[in-house]
């Protein structure tokens, strides 16, 4: 038999065939039809079982709690737009470094950003994953935030027995990052998590004293004392919880919460435990309560102790007057004891006070302090005087303006950890307090003493200081005052110093999985470390980004920062809490 005109055509080519395979497929997808609904259903509904993390989009979500709030959307900003174009390369340096961590180091502490390793310094919880969740929030990352959580929820803070806790850290750091979370998302997971670790670290401050100690094994609840330092538990260590654990008593309702982190309170409002009525010494006895009189900074080890004392009070709305006067007290003392200025360039700084005598070294650890000091005088009710307030404001301009040009003076644009200033020969001629006087009564002629404005300062012998630690260690104190500079004053030179310590950040320390923290800074090709502490995630990239962003995505006014850069929201106690808790809100 012949074969039919059609079937001895030649085979159809291009065009044609495309057409013929296409109405192929369709025809035998029309006999699977319902195989094929059946698919896309299964797909729809386990879609982040499925998915890989990085194709997942919003649709297939299913870890996002029904209601509550949402983060703020992202907007890609406009051609043009410049300070929207920046923040938006802070979030996308954000998620190189997010991502690098997700894919090389979770369930890890922190990654190598160089190498792809990881490693577990913070117990092995995932500090990176707790330090970074707000970011995400604030940046609108909603589907990096919800896998987060997810990756969260089955934590369990266990701990091998003869391990402990460090308790500072993992306040600040792990319930810091678990509480502000919750505060923006309330997702009930985190607020869950939150209380059972609050639960585990509460031992902590069973001491005769009632302050924590050092380390606290979270399955036991056995405690430790710091290695170094015998029964003594650093300033910083002892005021650097109220935040955490006053906030987590207002959500869960449970006093010991409270009672635990106000007991120490307690111990320092009054003026018997300080020197120059407002200086609380670095080092105190767990067992007494009593403080070992012999060494005064606001850096290391004493920081962010005063940095509570003023927060606590706002974050409780302003309520608790002992607080308040705490902070102005001690604020007052470090202006008065603490801050000096150098013989070369007018450089104000903050150094420490070792048996009576300055040492004149300062840390970036210190570059918290004129933030600290602009957001008080940001604050009308605090109550200030006249005096006071002009004295905070200059503090505050001046150290930011050292905080600034310690950055712009390298080769990199970053600034070393800890640098020593050069001295009088008469150490007294330094004290700015002294100097502030005599330019008052010499009838206030020219800007205050070292609150000008600060050229950079290429020669390193002009520089009138010589770096200890020559190297910058992704910190985020500096940029954290340009912050709250930027905010209380609407200079817009913060934001640019901040815009150049991001360039000096992408040129210098961004690597193959991260950003990496550097040393020797005057060389264009410093060293690299390969490491990448959870802060840089929590603080460092969070204040440029808030930095850059037009719309006040924290307002001051109703949020405040812990120590480790987590807002956590104003709220007032009730009658009741007062009651309850017997809160001193005279
Ligand atoms: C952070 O962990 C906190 O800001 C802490 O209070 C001090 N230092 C680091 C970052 O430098």
């Amino acid at each position: 038999m012949l074969p039919s005109p059609s079937s001895a055509s030649p085979p159809p080519r291009g065009g044609f065939s495309l057409a013929l395979l296409t109405r192929n497929l369709f025809g035998r997808l029309s006999r699977w039809w319902h195989l094929c609904l059946v698919l896309i259903v299964i797909l729809w509904l386990s879609g982040s079982a499925f998915t890989p993390r990085r194709y997942r989009i919003q649709f297939f979500k299913s870890s996002r709690p029904a209601g509550g709030p949402r983060p703020p959307p992202v907007r890609l900003p406009a051609e043009g737009d410049l300070w929207a174009g920046r923040a938006h390369d802070v979030r996308k340096a954000f998620m190189h470094a997010y991502k690098g961590y997700q894919a090389h180091a979770l369930p890890s502490d922190e990654l190598r950003p160089m190498t792809g390793e990881q490693i577990n310094n913070f117990h092995g919880w995932g500090v990176t994953m707790y330090d970074s969740l707000d970011t995400m929030w604030l940046m609108g990352l909603e589907d990096m935030f919800y896998d987060t959580v997810q990756d969260v929820a089955k934590a369990t803070f266990s701990m091998a027995p003869g391990e402990h806790a460090h308790f500072f850290e993992v306040v600040i750091r792990y319930l810091g990052g678990l509480l502000s979370a919750y505060a923006l998302s309330e997702d009930p997971r985190l607020l869950k998590l939150a209380d059972d670790l609050g639960e585990k670290l509460l031992p902590a401050f069973d001491t005769p004293s009632g302050f924590p100690v050092y380390g606290v094994n979270t399955a036991t609840g056995e405690t430790i004392h710091g290695a170094r330092d015998g029964e003594m538990v650093c300033l910083a260590e002892v005021f650097s919880n109220q935040m955490e654990f006053k906030y987590l008593a207002h959500i869960t309702g449970k006093s010991k919460y409270y009672k635990a982190t106000e007991r120490p309170m307690r111990a320092v409002y009054g003026t018997e435990n300080t020197m120059h009525d407002g200086l609380l010494a670095t080092m105190w006895d767990v067992n007494t309560g009593k403080p070992n009189q012999t060494h005064f900074s606001a850096s290391g080890r004493a920081d962010s102790a005063y940095e509570y004392f003023l927060k606590q009070w706002l974050m409780t709305g302003q309520k608790v007057s002992k607080a308040r006067d705490l902070y102005i007290r001690s604020a007052n003392a470090i202006l008065e004891h603490l801050l000096y200025v150098g013989p070369h360039r007018e450089l104000l700084y903050v150094t420490d006070l070792k048996d009576g005598a300055p040492t004149h070294h300062f840390e970036h650890l210190a570059c918290f302090l004129p933030g600290l000091l602009a957001l008080g005088v940001h604050t009308p009710a605090l109550g200030l005087t006249a005096g006071e307030r002009e004295r905070h404001t200059w503090a505050a301009h001046g150290l930011a303006n050292l905080c600034a040009v310690v950055y712009s003076d390298t080769v990199t644009g970053l600034s070393p950890d800890n640098f020593v200033v050069d001295r009088w020969a008469e150490v007294e001629r330094g004290l700015w307090a002294s100097r502030v006087d005599v330019w008052e009564r010499a009838g206030r002629v020219g800007p205050p003493p070292g609150t000008a404005d600060l050229p950079r300062e290429a020669a390193t012998e002009a520089r009138g200081y010589s770096p200890v630690t020559d190297a910058y260690l992704l910190r985020p104190e500096a940029v954290e005052t340009f912050y709250i500079m930027w905010r209380t004053t609407g200079d817009v030179k913060w934001r640019e110093r901040g815009w150049a310590v991001f360039v000096s950040l992408e040129t210098y320390s961004r690597v193959k999985y991260g950003y990496t923290s550097i040393r020797y800074l005057d060389e264009r090709r410093p060293y690299r470390f390969d490491d990448m502490p959870s802060w840089f995630l929590a603080e460092t990239l969070k204040y440029l980004f808030l930095l850059f962003t037009d719309e006040e995505l924290v307002p001051l006014d109703k949020w405040v920062f812990n120590t480790e850069a987590h807002p956590l929201p104003v709220f007032e106690w009730s009658q009741e809490e007062i009651q309850e808790f017997d809160i001193d809100v005279a």
